[in-house]
């Protein structure tokens, strides 16, 4: 078994649940009750990919919701192996925001493993994103996953989805 640390960081707009998905996948936790994440926020998570026989460590940056990025938001990108990209399903104008983070991340740091999650999915009547639209998505970033940071639903699943993404990506160097 090879090990191996690696920095992944978490964009997107305000309140679309970058801290509750966060904190889901570390601790397994929810709790309405964060105070909006001023900055950033570190956390790591040591995970098992059985498949590519690693052990990876992950350090998760939480870098602070907003709509464009400033010179001290982009230092905090330095040097990360892979993006969270997180919207908030019930509201469309923040996979827009997504978007076009990905695209100022991509300009200034080149092409990383990416996974989009279109966060909030335990409100289905609120939902304003179209499946057709999910698909296509499919095409920009590296996966997408519909995730509830309050009831855990694909929180996991997409974390490993990048980390498997970021492994694969080292091992071909
Ligand atoms: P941020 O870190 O992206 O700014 P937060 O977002 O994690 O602080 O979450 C913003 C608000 O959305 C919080 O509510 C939080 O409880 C809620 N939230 C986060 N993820 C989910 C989810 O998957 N489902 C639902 N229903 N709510 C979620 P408040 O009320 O504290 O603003
Ligand atoms: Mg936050």
């Amino acid at each position: 078994m090879s090990s191996l640390t690696t920095k992944v960081c978490v964009v997107g707009d305000f309140a679309v649940g970058k801290t509750s998905v966060v904190e889901r996948f570390v601790n397994n936790h929810f709790s309405d009750k964060y105070l909006t994440t001023v900055g950033v926020k570190i956390d790591t998570k040591q995970i098992q990919l059985g498949r590519e026989n690693v052990s990876v460590k992950l350090i998760i940056w939480d870098v602070a919701g907003a709509e464009q990025f400033g010179a001290r938001e982009f230092a905090y990108l330095r040097g990360a192996a892979g993006f969270v990209y997180v919207a908030d399903g019930t509201r469309s104008q923040t996979l827009t925001s997504a978007r076009k983070l990905r695209q100022q991340i991509e300009e200034r740091y080149g092409a990383r493993p990416d996974v989009l999650l279109l966060n909030k999915s335990d409100l289905p009547t609120l939902w304003q994103i179209a499946d057709e639209t999910i698909q296509s998505l499919g095409d920009e970033f590296g996966k997408v996953y519909r995730t509830s940071a309050k009831t855990g639903d694909d929180v996991e699943a997409a974390l490993i989805a990048l980390a498997e993404a970021i492994v694969a990506k080292d091992l071909q160097r």
